[in-house]
């Protein structure tokens, strides 16, 4: 059974600050994987390793050739990070960087090679993606949240266990987690959907939310959780209810 779990920016990085990694949060997450994982697929956010240059830059709009390249060097940097302390935690993790693999049109992902994470997960490793720049077919310069890579994995590997985790305890409207969430309730809340905090180019909890609302109508459910609270990432893997589950609507 293959699980995709995302760790968003927001917990490993200080999103206010260009390339301010959290440490003491990355190394928590290691620990919190380690406890729990097998056949898993990390993806991890950019954070303010990614947003700030991608911001600095223009990208996606504008075609930057140096934009690309130093944006992609800086998310490197984080997954760098992320990845030593996994191996510090006692696991198999190796970078998957997205740049060198994906191609977009019109922002979506068309080609993506997962055969060889496959094979990783099969054989114990540890693929660890991340929020990336990308090439665009028809745009040019392209950015792929880890947003969009996770329902892409999760329908590739035909994963059961998809966690997303953020800095906040699920969906929140009017000040309450949503335990249950489908495309039907998003008229009632979509004012209310929190854009998160410092600068974010790839659209916050919406983005996120629309992200696993379609892969939900595939028939492939997800959760969104609060990663910040020690405990719920190896909750999440372990697929235990937490934060919002997000389903296909009735
Ligand atoms: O933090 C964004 O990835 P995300 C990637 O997963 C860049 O949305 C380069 C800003």
């Amino acid at each position: 059974m293959t699980s995709v779990l995302k760790i968003g920016g927001s917990i490993l990085t200080d999103k206010t600050r260009p390339q301010c990694a959290r440490m003491d949060e990355i190394e928590r997450l290691a620990r919190e994987i380690a406890a729990a994982a097998s056949d898993l697929v990390l993806v991890h956010g950019a954070g303010s390793f990614g947003h700030a240059p991608a911001k600095k830059y223009g990208l996606p709009d504008r075609f930057s050739p140096e934009g690309l390249r130093v944006t992609h060097q800086s998310v490197v940097k984080l997954n760098r990070l992320v990845v030593e302390a996994l191996v510090e935690a006692g696991l198999y993790a190796v970078p998957v960087h997205p740049f060198s693999g994906v191609l977009l049109r019109e922002g979506r992902i068309e080609q993506m090679p997962v055969s060889p994470i496959e094979e990783m997960v099969k054989d114990g490793l540890l693929p660890v993606l991340h929020g990336d720049v990308a090439m665009d077919k028809t745009r040019q310069a392209g950015i792929v949240s880890g947003d969009q890579l996770v329902p892409y994995l999760a329908r590739a590997l035909r994963a059961e266990v998809i966690a997303v985790g953020t800095n906040v305890d699920g969906v929140l409207f009017q000040g309450e987690v949503l335990p249950v969430i489908s495309r039907e309730d998003l008229p009632r809340i979509d004012a209310h959907l929190g854009k998160g905090s410092g600068i974010d180019v790839t659209g916050g909890m919406r983005g996120k939310l629309l992200e696993l609302l379609e892969l939900a109508e595939s028939g492939t459910s997800s959760v969104i959780f609060n990663a910040g609270i020690a405990g719920n990432i190896t909750r999440a893997l372990s697929g235990e209810e937490l934060g919002t589950r997000v389903v296909r609507s009735r």
